[in-house]
């Protein structure tokens, strides 16, 4: 069985050299006041839209001429998430419209002469072929044996027709590589998860302290505009990070931390925060559970013996928790985001969760506010089948505590071993990259062979649809409409996205290819709706809206169902964990064996010669689904290895040098990268932005520029709590002469 599946590239009739952007560059060019050509603007209609280049959703306008031709893509000042400013990326969205190398037509896997190769399929062959695949898997294994993995809006009505067809097996890359643990931390702790966007309350803060959170280049929009506004206001920035981010450089404080230490840190402010009595007393006395036995167990945790571990001073580390507790309750110890760093990650976001607690900012101004959220009813459907199994099943006992499917659980239950008896069989892939996402690329790879059927739903020939049995190409966005955008904010509010423009090429929407699959599959009463138009209309008259109102103004505001954004003075809260109040000993992980307060404990260090790969985002890129983008691709087309000068001395590496990197396991990576030595970086870390190195041909501008950090993560540092994937414990070496890396030159 193993081998069985080669990776192929996608080859398209036609294909030729690369091309620009096209009109549309030059349309972006225009809208970001650039151009000298002295086109004067055309009359313009607007339709309105959210934004897909990141997940923070932001609503906007899309501009075209009389012609359809669009000129520019704008934020809408009604919205909460952008205020009506778009990032770099969603300004330059209209290039994932234009991008001449999108996938054009359904593909299918054949054999041909005992060689692999896609052949163009019509829609009708491709869904009779997964219907036919699917029914099969059901019959021989159960449909439970079938997973989605989603991460973008469409994934919605796959996760419909896979429930409808008896599995609930959906996992999403944002959790258990994301921000899974400090959702479970925030639960134990409050009661509540943290969402997106975060309820953090920026704009009235007066102390954010970042935790490796490098927001600047992190462009979560609306934080980073909030981030800004607090900063005029004199609010004070403390930042940790082994590198000096962009937010450390708008700071009062960096601490640059040694990597894979900061539980140390925090366990110490903790310290300090009971032993000054910098605490909130009345808050603590009022809303928590367990202060006695959090004040005995941080009581050792000096700020010197954070030193010792953290190499930050233990002055600083006091002027720091001053810092905080003068500006308490308006301070927040931003949870940030993608945290699953060392496998101790849902520890150390319960460690920022009892600093929020303990200086009295969750629920309160400048702290964290009360979010509200609109309920969209679900369209009227049979019951969904309750499946025999899921996914826990594979780890009896383990994970109990994770809220939602664990993405890397289900590659490994798809591996089979002798002690399970049945493993996953069939993936549906929406919108995520899984052999860029996913740590361990061999693991991917090995779960991929042992699948009877995959199914890639993409924009672009990504290095995932390779493996597929059949890519079904998605419209963009722009040529799309989409479920109603409902995001917990200040304000309740809902967004519409409808499209721009005609798809391109053979390209569909994704609840056009659901609901044929379900027709396909029997399931057609769980898609009552021919057209998502009619759906969304139906949904939206529930709500006292209408698709033609919403199709004017694209973003619709609804009155608050509680009156305040933060705790009343003495007003009493019932929190949702199990004693009710606020957990500083968390009653839940003690129930699961887990230490209810967080303690130290060293992860391994990178070896002599080695440092330690530490990577982030770069602000006009979204992970690996920008990189071709050709708007994009001209603001950034490749990425860099960030080196301490010390260390680049000791190597005799030059600024602008490609080398190749080679980690503790022997993986080199596939293309050299270019160095960059700078003082921005500790000595024992080397630093990259995640996204680059693609290896797919067929993504013609971007392929083979810069290196792929996952491509290197091979060392998965899994949290016992909720099975994330921790992914910085790995460590690279220099390997300048490509001769010795045995790669060609
Ligand atoms: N090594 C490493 N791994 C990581 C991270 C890291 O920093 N480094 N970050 C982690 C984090 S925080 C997250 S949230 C995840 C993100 O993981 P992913 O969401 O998997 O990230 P991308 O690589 O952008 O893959 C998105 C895929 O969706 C496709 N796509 C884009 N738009 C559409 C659309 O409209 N429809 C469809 N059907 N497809 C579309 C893109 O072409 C691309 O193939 O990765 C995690 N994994
Ligand atoms: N432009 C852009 N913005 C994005 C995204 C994108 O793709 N592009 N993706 C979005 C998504 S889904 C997510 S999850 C977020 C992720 O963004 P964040 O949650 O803000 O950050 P991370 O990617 O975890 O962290 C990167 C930072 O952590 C630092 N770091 C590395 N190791 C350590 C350590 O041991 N300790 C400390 N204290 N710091 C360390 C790195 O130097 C870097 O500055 O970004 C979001 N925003
Ligand atoms: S932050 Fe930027 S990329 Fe993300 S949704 Fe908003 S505009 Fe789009
Ligand atoms: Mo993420």
């Amino acid at each position: 069985m193993t081998s069985r599946r080669q990776f192929i590239k996608i080859s398209f009739a036609g294909a030729g050299t690369l091309a620009a952007g096209g009109a549309a560059w030059g349309a972006v060019k225009w809208i970001s006041g650039k151009d000298e050509t002295g086109i004067t603007e055309p009359p313009l209609s607007r339709t309105p839209t959210y934004c897909e280049v990141c997940f923070w959703k932001c609503a906007g306008w899309i501009y075209k001429d009389s012609d359809g031709q669009i000129w520019k893509i704008i934020g809408n000042d009604e919205d909460l998430n952008c205020n009506g400013r778009l990032c770099p990326r969603g300004t330059g969205g209209v290039g994932m419209y234009n991008d001449e190398d999108r996938l054009k037509t359904p593909l299918i896997r054949v054999e041909e002469r005992g060689k692999q190769v896609f052949r163009e399929a019509s829609w009708d062959e491709a869904f009779t072929y997964i219907a036919d695949k699917m029914k099969a898997i059901a019959r021989e294994h159960g449909p439970e044996c079938i997973a989605l993995f989603t991460h973008g809006s469409g994934g919605k009505y796959f996760g419909d027709l896979l429930q409808a067809f008896g599995s609930n097996n959906i996992a999403a890359p944002s959790y258990a590589q994301c921000r899974g643990p400090r959702e479970v931390a925030f639960m134990a702790t409050f009661g509540e998860g943290l969402e997106s966007p975060e309820p953090t309350d920026i704009r009235d803060t007066k102390c954010m302290v970042l935790i490796g959170s490098h927001l600047g280049e992190n462009m979560h929009n609306g934080q980073v505009q909030e981030m800004s506004d607090a900063i005029d206001k004199g609010a004070v920035i403390i930042t940790v990070d082994p590198r000096f981010s962009t937010a450390a450089s708008k700071s009062k404080y960096w601490l640059p931390i040694k990597p894979a230490t900061d539980l140390a840190l925090l366990l110490s402010w903790i310290h300090l925060i009971i032993k000054e009595e910098y605490y909130d007393k009345k808050y603590v006395e009022k809303y928590t559970y367990g202060f006695r036995e959090l004040s005995e167990a941080v009581k050792n945790y000096t700020p010197e013996w954070a030193y010792g571990i953290t190499t930050i001073p233990p002055d600083l580390i006091r002027k720091t928790a001053k810092e905080m507790a003068n500006a308490a309750p308006a301070v927040i110890v931003h949870p940030g985001r993608h945290v699953t760093w060392y496998g101790d990650d849902t520890q150390r976001s319960r460690a920022i969760a009892i600093l929020n607690a303990l200086l009295g900012s969750w629920g309160r101004r400048g702290g964290f506010y009360r979010s509200e959220i609109v309920e969209i009813p679900s369209y009227p459907h049979p019951e969904f089948v309750e499946p025999s199994k899921t996914w826990r099943d594979a780890f009896p006992g383990k994970y109990v505590l994770a809220d939602l499917a664990l993405a890397n659980g289900i590659c490994d239950a798809t591996i089979p071993v002798t002690t399970r008896d049945c493993s996953f069989k069939g993936w549906i892939v929406y919108g995520t990259n899984l052999i860029e996402t996913l740590p361990n690329q061999k693991n991917t790879l090995e779960a991929i062979q042992n699948l009877d059927l995959m199914v890639v739903i993409d924009t672009m020939p990504m290095e995932i649809t390779g493996w597929a049995d059949v890519v079904l190409p998605e419209c963009t966005y722009l040529e799309r409409y989409d479920s109603i955008r409902v995001v917990p904010h200040r304000l309740p509010q809902i967004a519409l996205r409808m499209p721009a423009a005609e798809p391109k090429y053979n390209s569909k929407p994704a609840y056009w290819m659901a609901r044929q699959l379900a027709l396909k599959l029997g399931l057609e009463a769980y898609f009552p709706f021919e057209k998502i138009e009619d759906l969304l209309d139906w949904q939206l008259k529930k709500i006292g809206t209408s698709l033609d109102e919403m199709k004017r103004i694209g973003v619709k505001t609804f009155p608050k169902a509680y009156d305040n954004l933060y705790f009343a003075d003495d007003e009493e809260v019932e929190f949702f964990t199990n004693t009710g109040k606020i957990e500083l000993y968390s009653t839940a992980f003690a129930n699961e064996g887990f230490d209810p307060i967080p303690t130290y404990t060293a992860h391994p260090e990178p070896p002599p010669g080695y440092y330690r790969l530490i990577y982030g985002r770069a602000p006009m890129h979204t992970f690996s689904r920008t990189s071709n983008n050709p708007n994009l691709f001209d603001l950034m087309d490749e990425n860099s290895l960030w080196v301490n000068p010390k260390v680049a001395k000791e190597w005799s590496l030059e600024n602008g040098q490609r080398i190749y990197l080679k980690n503790q396991d022997e993986v080199v990576s596939e293309f050299p990268i270019k160095v960059r030595i700078t003082e921005r970086i500790r000595w024992d870390s080397v630093y990259m932005v995640h996204g680059f190195g693609h290896a797919e041909k067929r993504l013609r501008r971007t392929y083979g520029r810069g290196a792929s950090d996952t491509k290197l993560i091979t060392n998965v540092m899994l949290d016992p709590i909720m099975g994330g994937t921790g992914m910085r414990g790995n460590f690279v070496t220099f390997i300048l002469n490509p001769e010795e890396a045995g790669v060609k030159a």
